[in-house]
């Protein structure tokens, strides 16, 4: 039982851990050996027991202009003071229609508008919606069908669980939303292994949204999410050509194309969106993440301008499209962001990112042949590095090298399964991609 009575106010180092039920977390593992932050700085993380610990993950794929940029900071907090919070319907804040502009000018022409929410999950989430409602409108309300891809992720919440393709995620949440399908996943280790950036081997993958189409008829499915890199389940870069066979196919059938770039966005790719590495244009584009450099909640779907101008008619006194958040562009996140914005442009951490991508990728290369590293894949300042299983024991070897990383090595990565994640702030110097690097091959050793 918890211990409910009255308790002094927060301290330093909690001494309890068993009030927070931690998200996406080995709970019990973890608070037997916990791994706490209390500090950031530009490429570090400060743990509680004082230790500086290079961070290999951007946090979470949040902060490409580094930790503890005072830019940010300040900005927030004369957003504080000034309005603390307005109501996202019905009334405004120039500071949204800034940001909103802003952003529609780093993305590729056409994508024009934007939908404010506060998450990666609610962006999917937002961007489903739209593409069923966009057909409802256009009077194609058949087209009711999502489809998503084996190993996509597309958030927690229901709809971004549904297209979303990894099974431990879907399995415990019941039968989800019905009317979806799934394109394949685009990794072939045999014929893709070890290689930097797009594979390739896979352009037909893409092939498969032929096949859903002629099973289920063009005229049942609204839109396809795919993100142009899938990152969560261990950096599985698009092959060549395939991102522009999906575009080609979703226009001849009709069909809504959605990259979620919630990793892809703000300069990961090295460029401000993957679509522009690509060369594709989709119909919508999710972000979240990045945007504001990890510091506030925000996330946000560009929507092109034909979808956006479909909805916009009718009676002008009715709300066009019945959806939002009541922290949608919230004074906080939209002085982050614009503060962050100024930030990636000034410091040009975008070209930045493309400039270092192949010294990274023959930096993470060379730990081909380290003990148990059965496949390497690299694109952008972004690196998955695969693990081969302890015996039947799926993820065991890389929840040790988490923790081998952290408590050993002082190192952050990410994991996925048995694949370690490297994904450092766009800041990243040579030097510490070679640190980084280094300690990597430490981790992989230790967990041998
Ligand atoms: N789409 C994509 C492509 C994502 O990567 C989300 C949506 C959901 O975002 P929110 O803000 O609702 O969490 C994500 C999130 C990992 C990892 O370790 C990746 C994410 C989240 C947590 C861990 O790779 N991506």
């Amino acid at each position: 039982m918890l211990d409910k009575s009255l308790r002094p106010a927060a301290v330093n180092v909690p001494n309890d851990l068993a009030a927070h039920w931690m998200p996406f977390t080995a709970n019990r593992a973890f608070k037997k050996a916990p791994r706490l932050l209390v500090g950031a700085k530009d490429m570090h993380y400060f743990t509680v027991d004082g230790r500086k610990i290079i961070d290999a993950a951007s946090g979470m794929w949040c902060t490409n202009a580094g930790h503890g940029r005072a830019q940010i900071s300040a900005a927030i907090a004369r957003q504080a003071e000034t309005l603390d919070y307005a109501p996202p319907f019905q009334f405004g804040i120039p500071q949204a229609f800034e940001l909103a502009s802003r952003i529609a000018d780093l993305a590729p022409a056409g994508l024009d508008h934007v939908f404010f929410c506060n998450s990666g999950s609610e962006a999917a989430d937002t961007a489903l919606k739209i593409a069923l409602a966009y057909h409802q409108i256009q009077g194609q309300g058949t087209r009711s069908r999502l489809i998503g891809r084996e190993r996509g992720y597309h958030g927690v919440g229901f709809g971004g669980t549904s297209v979303g393709g990894i099974v431990n995620n879907r399995k415990m949440f019941g039968t989800l939303l019905a009317g979806v399908d799934h394109l394949p996943h685009t990794y072939d280790r045999e014929r893709q292994a070890f290689t930097k950036g797009e594979p390739e081997y896979g352009v037909h993958f893409a092939d498969e949204l032929e096949r859903l189409v002629n099973l289920h008829g063009a005229s049942t499915i609204a839109a396809v999410i795919v993100e142009p890199m899938a990152g969560s389940t261990g950096v599985l870069p698009a092959p060549k050509g395939y991102l522009k066979r999906l575009r080609e196919i979703t226009q001849k059938h009709g069909i809504l194309l959605i990259f979620d770039e919630v990793i892809t966005g703000y300069g990961r790719l090295g460029f401000a969106f993957a679509a522009e590495r690509y060369g594709v244009l989709p119909d919508m584009l999710t972000f979240a993440k990045g945007i504001t450099n990890g510091a506030a909640p925000m996330g946000g779907v560009l929507v092109r301008d034909t979808i956006h101008d479909a909805f916009m008619s009718g009676p002008e006194h009715v709300v066009e499209l019945t959806h939002g958040y009541t922290y949608s562009a919230h004074p906080l996140a939209c002085a982050a962001a614009l503060a962050t914005l100024d930030i990636y442009r000034d410091e040009k951490l975008f070209e930045r990112a493309n400039k270092l991508e192949s010294k990274f990728a023959d930096a993470v290369m060379s730990l081909k042949g380290e003990p148990n590293v059965v496949d390497i894949r690299t694109v952008g300042l972004t690196a998955g590095v695969d693990l081969a299983p302890r015996g039947d024991q799926i993820g065991k070897r890389g929840f040790d090298a988490l923790n081998s990383a952290f408590h050993d090595n002082d190192l952050m990565v990410r994991i996925a399964g048995d694949t370690l994640a490297l994904t450092p702030p766009l800041i990243v110097s040579e030097d510490e991609i070679g640190e980084i690097v280094a300690k990597v091959a430490k981790v992989i050793r230790a967990v041998a």
